[in-house]
């Protein structure tokens, strides 16, 4: 185990890459801070912190307008963060690529420019219930104006998806599987390949909902074969406000626009007009340049790491925190998927989870509690909560075991 643990501990150099990081290197409640609330935010580099200040202090101008040095260079920034994203998820071009705000935009884009002119009334969406409200609500509000339905694969005790019966709710009304890669509360990756085949073997195309995994694994949408993808830049290094859409590219020039405005137009007159080329098309208004740039720089960051050795060393974080917690009297976790990423859920005997990571604050550790915007598993499993750790790759073993320590000592505090 020892040695295991060394040899990935070369790869990923935790102690060295948290000096990247300066917002780890503090005290909370006069003890050092343990982030681990990866799962809804991950903190950002000074390579990415210094590519913001460096575009903001040297290039700062409107993208796509000005004919003037300043404008090229923002054009030329953000043109270049959408190379590396295409890059990085390994689509064929840039022009696949959407900038959004999120996650959440990008699948309610979807909803609304695919959706709206392809579902109609009495057509089928599958969903699961391991979704976050995120690839839910757009679906929801997408079916109750068409009178669509919308159906569901449910889950197991284990917290993964039950494919009993799977074949038999798809229909010739499917039009659109959305389901998540890797569950923000049960960590487990789901075996999208096989749902993408099942889907395509009968015409209908899936969106993936990568929000929890295009920051912690390798992905490859040329491989995957998915439709579209949608991902969030404040969980992979990037500042908030910046997400990405990936889409076919046949899917995106039958779509309609999604919001109206400047830069998505061709031509304009009076009571009609004519779309830009993708990707404008979708990117209506001014878009958030600096956070593009820092998503640039967020993805040089993670290749210089190299996404393999990510993954690998928060497997081994993920797979000895299990071990440790697993050992603690009254401690319930949620999620038991053979293939998993580094997002705990947890209950300890009748603990609230707040009243939990109450505590843990006090003692340096940031964790989530809450429904984690997954209400459909909370009603599955009869809780109203949980707590819930998320790693990221500057995370040690050495905050598990604090981390562990003190939910022992909470357990006493609690007295269960
Ligand atoms: N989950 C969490 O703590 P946005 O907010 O658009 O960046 O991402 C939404 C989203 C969509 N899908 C999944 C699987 C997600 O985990 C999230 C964000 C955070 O779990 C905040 S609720």
């Amino acid at each position: 185990m020892e040695t295991d643990m060394q040899s990935s501990k070369q790869t990923i150099d935790a102690a060295k890459i948290r000096r990247d990081f300066p917002v780890l290197n503090q005290q909370v409640h006069g003890k050092p801070l343990v982030y681990f609330d990866n799962g809804a935010t991950t903190q950002k580099p000074i390579a990415v912190i210094k590519a913001l200040t460096r575009y903001y202090e040297n290039d700062n101008a409107n993208v796509h307008r000005g004919i003037h040095q300043l404008s090229e260079r923002a054009t030329n920034g953000f043109e270049t963060a959408r190379k590396k994203v295409a890059a990085f998820i390994g689509a064929k071009s840039e022009r696949q690529i959407i900038f959004t705000r999120g996650t959440t935009e990008s699948i309610n884009l979807v909803a609304a420019a695919w959706g709206r002119k392809f579902v109609s009334e009495g057509d089928e969406i599958i969903l699961t219930e391991m979704e976050h409200h995120s690839n839910l609500i757009p679906w929801q509000l997408l079916a109750q104006e068409k009178g669509a339905v919308l159906k569901y694969l449910s889950i197991t005790e284990e917290g993964t998806l039950d494919f009993t019966g799977f074949e038999s709710i798809l229909s010739n009304r499917t039009k659109l599987i959305a389901v998540t890669h890797m569950s923000n509360v049960f960590g487990t990756i789901n075996p999208i390949k096989k749902i993408i085949r099942l889907a395509h073997d009968r015409g209908i195309p899936v969106l993936l909902d990568a929000a929890q995994s295009v920051p912690h694994l390798p992905i490859d949408v040329e491989h995957l074969d998915c439709d579209f993808l949608a991902f969030s830049g404040h969980k992979m290094l990037a500042p908030t406000g910046i997400g990405v859409l990936y889409a076919k590219r046949s899917r995106l020039e039958n779509m309609d626009p999604y919001q109206g405005g400047g830069e998505m137009i061709s031509s304009v007159w009076h009571d009609k007009s004519t779309w830009n080329e993708i990707p404008h098309k979708f990117e209506a208004g001014t878009p958030h340049i600096a956070g593009a740039i820092g998503l640039g720089a967020a993805i040089d960051y993670l290749n210089t790491l190299g996404m393999e050795n990510i993954t690998h060393y928060e497997q081994e974080l993920t797979t000895f925190a299990l071990d440790k917690m697993m050992r603690i009297p009254n401690m319930k976790i949620y999620g038991n998927a053979p293939e998993r990423g580094g997002a705990i859920s947890f209950n300890i005997g009748n603990v609230h989870p707040h009243d939990l990571s109450h505590f843990l604050d006090q003692q340096g550790i940031a964790v989530r509690a809450g429904h984690h915007c997954a209400q459909l598993i909370m009603r599955k499993f009869d809780i109203a909560a949980t707590t819930r750790a998320s790693f990221y790759f500057y995370n040690t073993f050495e905050e598990i075991d604090y981390f562990v320590e003190q939910l022992t000592e909470a357990q006493r505090f609690f007295d269960y």
